[in-house]
């Protein structure tokens, strides 16, 4: 069968789906027999993400041993390592998304005793969905700040997710942005997604996000 070009990048594309899904099997077995829970946060720059994390190191901090590796495009590592954590920096360096293969050597390289490792990948809402890293969340946060239309035009990103955040709560009143309606689009696009409400600035809906999580 003769391909054109876009058969071929389509098809392709499709390999590196499903190697990565197959790799990313692989990360969650390694994670189980290290005893390490690992969750992904996922979404713009600027949305919170990193925040939260902050957030919920802040209150669970004695009871887990936790690591925090954080992707990037370019950047410094993240203030993170303030709050007593071990912080792995990933600059990608273009690559618009973390992938399962990436990680796992910066994964094999997490202290012995962790058993708690966030994992933020590169900032934006498209590139990340077809690429499971193997954890057992998947968070995506938006911000207020986003606007309304952000859910609604994502949506084989909020498809995947297994919390959806939706954050920068205490900026509403300078907002025409109704989180309800955000809320609503999540719950049309992806039912069985948790939603929380927070502001990483207040510390609003960081009890439940960590109920959700369970941790
Ligand atoms: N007002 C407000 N600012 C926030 C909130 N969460 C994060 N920020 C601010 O937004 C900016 C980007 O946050 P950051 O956590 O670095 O976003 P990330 O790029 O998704 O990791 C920082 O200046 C934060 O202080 C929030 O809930 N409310
Ligand atoms: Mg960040």
């Amino acid at each position: 069968m003769k391909m054109d070009s876009w058969e071929k990048i389509v098809s392709v594309e499709k390999d590196l789906i499903q190697a990565n899904e197959e790799l990313a099997d692989e990360n969650k077995n390694y994670f189980k027999n290290r005893g390490i829970r690992a969750i992904e946060f996922l979404g713009n720059i600027g949305s919170g993400k990193t925040s939260l994390i902050a957030k919920i190191i802040e209150k669970v901090k004695d009871k887990y041993n936790i690591a925090v590796i954080n992707g990037d495009i370019a950047g410094d590592p993240t203030d993170i390592e303030r709050l007593g954590v071990s912080t792995i920096q990933i600059n990608t360096g273009g690559e618009c998304h973390l992938d399962a293969k990436y990680i796992r050597p910066f994964v094999e390289k997490l202290p012995s005793e962790t058993n708690l490792c966030f994992i933020e990948n590169v900032g934006n809402l498209i590139c990340p969905f077809e690429f499971p890293l193997g954890c057992e969340h998947r968070v995506v946060v938006v911000g207020l700040t986003d606007g309304p239309f952000i859910i609604r035009k994502h949506p084989v990103t909020f498809r995947i997710a297994t919390v959806a955040v939706i954050n920068k709560l205490d900026l509403q009143e300078f907002l025409d942005n109704d989180p309800k309606k955000l809320v609503e689009d999540c719950k049309s696009i992806n039912p069985k997604a948790a939603v929380v409400l927070t502001s990483a600035k207040t510390g609003k809906g960081i009890e439940e996000l960590i109920k959700v999580l369970n941790l």
